[in-house]
């Protein structure tokens, strides 16, 4: 006899739409009855279509709260549905990179057919935080828009979803377990350490000991130090094995290691914000380079000695233009560079510099995949603290931060000299963000409706601000249109443009990976010469005040939020 399967009746919940990374909701929003069976259910019927029998999927996630209750209704539903396979990280932890990594390797030999990861990601965590499912395909990325729409359309219909009950699978332990599914057939779950493969890959490709000889004091003649902040989230176990284990770091500089189910109450986002402590101890001028990642791992702030900030748009650029430092980089060849729209384009210089392609994508890393699928892009990244390349099709906080020391290593200078040299060779792309979360929805909505309209009024005309008179003509007023080259999906609505005739932007965007309330992006920046040298190092604020001023100022920011002042500032 085997384990039977339960067709089990059920109602559709309103809201099930995944957005920019996923679906993601409060705690208690997923712990009602039947909700995330529901939406497994709809992940798997839409995600796998007609390779749902006998397919195989990763799953895992930063072990936030649920995420063991959620992988249990994963390995149930997904044997019922007549799945071959289960590859599960133990305690159903994985970051998201190690996730997509297990992905795009197969296992034993076989193709796997995708993913699921359980994560909010930068959200905060524990029984009031948020909680997230995120289906990825058989490339190792984020479905595209007309997966996550279709998983959607099936959670507005469904009546029933199928679960295997009475299967139990203790996945705290390494290890295979197999079952017979009545009716349906063999269904196995490999339990399998949750490290491993990840630390291989990053072996591959960098050059560790080179690294290690740079924190070691051997390349330099004195000791790289890094204070390193895993803010609880999923790069811990990563980050221990690696720096500690095969790079000789020092343990005591790694903070928050412990993958914690609340992030310990904090919020697991690494910005100057969120990640403050971090920045603070920078300031001390005792170590080299600081980094912080966030909640499931794929998120990456890079900080100088005395706590110098690297802007992610920045950091994009200096990897790109570095990019022969990186081993696995000698041996490909690379035809291009993408970022998302809000990103500055400091990358698009480095792009042009070597005769590259670079593309400009809607927010959101599934956006990438099919240029990295076909080869067009090596290296991507987005403002919001997301850097990546292909070797795998999710952004990648510990690989941003092996090739910021792989670059150290090569070059044997300072962070703060290396990203000046930068904007003395290509000039400086001044960005700051400016993020109003959790105001009132209609409020939000109200400000996008109002802003957009005004929009085809722009054009041609000036804006001044703060005794400066921006002296600029509005070329571009736009809501951010994509058309995917390599497939010709096309993606509407991605965002507000305001483009200067001097290549300065205003962008406004609602988030899409919120669960309550709004929260309103403005993204601002604009371009220094490399010959402005007057300019050329004054903190961005100072240099993108009257910027700032004109945007709040066209969109009615305060009017419309009753805020006087945003929630972080990057
Ligand atoms: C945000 C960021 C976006 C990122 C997304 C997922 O989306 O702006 O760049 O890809 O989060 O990142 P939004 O819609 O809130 O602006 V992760 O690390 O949260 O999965
Ligand atoms: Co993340």
């Amino acid at each position: 006899m085997g384990i039977a399967v339960v067709e089990t009746p059920t109602k559709p919940f309103a809201g099930q739409k995944p957005g920019t990374s996923g679906l993601r909701k409060r705690v208690p929003e997923f712990q009602q009855l039947n909700y995330t069976e529901n939406f497994v259910q709809a992940i798997l019927d839409a995600g796998l279509g007609s390779k749902k029998k006998g397919a195989q999927l990763v799953v895992g996630g930063d072990g936030r709260f649920l995420s063991m209750e959620a992988t249990n209704v994963i390995i149930k539903v997904s044997a019922a549905n007549g799945l071959s396979r289960l590859i599960v990280g133990q305690n159903g932890f994985l970051s998201t990179p190690a996730l997509s990594n297990l992905i795009r390797k197969g296992h034993e030999g076989r193709v796997v057919d995708g993913g699921i990861i359980l994560t909010a990601s930068h959200n905060p965590g524990g029984p009031k935080g948020d909680f997230g499912i995120k289906f990825n395909c058989e490339n190792g990325g984020p479905a595209p828009d007309h997966v996550t729409d279709s998983i959607y359309q099936i959670t507005t219909k469904i009546d029933k979803y199928l679960i295997a009950k009475d299967l139990e699978c203790d996945f705290t332990q390494v290890g295979r377990y197999e079952y017979d599914i009545d009716g349906v057939g063999h269904f196995t779950v490999d339990v399998i350490d949750s490290v491993t493969a990840y630390v291989d890959l990053m072996k591959d490709i960098f050059d560790f000991p080179k690294i290690k000889s740079l924190l070691a004091g051997e390349l330099t003649g004195h000791k790289f130090r890094v204070l390193l902040d895993s803010m609880h989230g999923a790069t811990g176990p990563y980050i221990s094995t690696i720096l500690v284990d095969c790079l000789g770091a020092d343990a005591n500089n790694l903070l928050r290691t412990v993958p914690k189910p609340d992030f310990a109450g904090g919020h697991p986002d690494p910005n100057l914000t969120y990640a403050k402590t971090l920045v603070e101890r920078l300031h001390t001028g005792e170590h080299d380079l600081g980094a912080a990642f966030d909640g499931d791992g794929d998120r990456n702030m890079i900080l100088g000695k005395n706590g110098f900030f690297v802007c992610p748009s920045d950091s994009l650029a200096v990897i790109a233009d570095n990019i022969d430092c990186i081993p696995y980089f000698r041996t490909r060849k690379v035809n291009g560079f993408a970022r998302s729209m809000p990103t500055a384009g400091a990358v698009d210089l480095v792009a042009k510099s070597k005769g590259l392609q670079v593309y400009e994508t809607p927010t959101g890393w599934k956006y990438f995949g099919n240029l990295m699928d076909a080869g067009r892009i090596a290296i991507c990244g987005e403002e919001s603290f997301g850097t990546g390349s292909d070797h795998i099709r999710e952004k990648d906080g510990v690989w941003a931060l092996l090739a910021w020391l792989q670059i150290l290593a090569e070059r044997k200078e300072t962070v703060e000299e290396i990203v000046s040299k930068h904007w003395q060779k290509y000039g400086r792309n001044v960005f700051t963000r400016y993020d109003y979360e959790n105001v009132d929805a209609a409020g939000a909505n109200l400000l996008m409706t109002f802003l957009e309209a005004q929009l085809p009024a722009f054009v041609g005309r000036d804006f001044s601000a703060n005794g400066v008179t921006y002296k600029v003509c509005v070329a571009v007023a736009d809501n951010f249109q994509y058309t995917d080259p390599v497939d010709g999906s096309v993606a509407t609505k991605q965002g507000l443009r305001i483009v200067f005739e001097d290549g300065s932007r205003l962008v406004f965007r609602l988030s899409g990976t919120g669960s309550a309330g709004a929260t309103i992006r403005l993204y601002v920046d604009s371009y220094i010469p490399s010959n402005d040298s007057s300019r050329l190092l004054l903190p961005a604020h100072e240099l993108l005040k009257p910027l700032v001023l004109i945007a709040l100022d066209v969109c009615k920011m305060e009017q419309f939020t009753n805020r006087k002042a945003p929630t972080v500032i990057t």
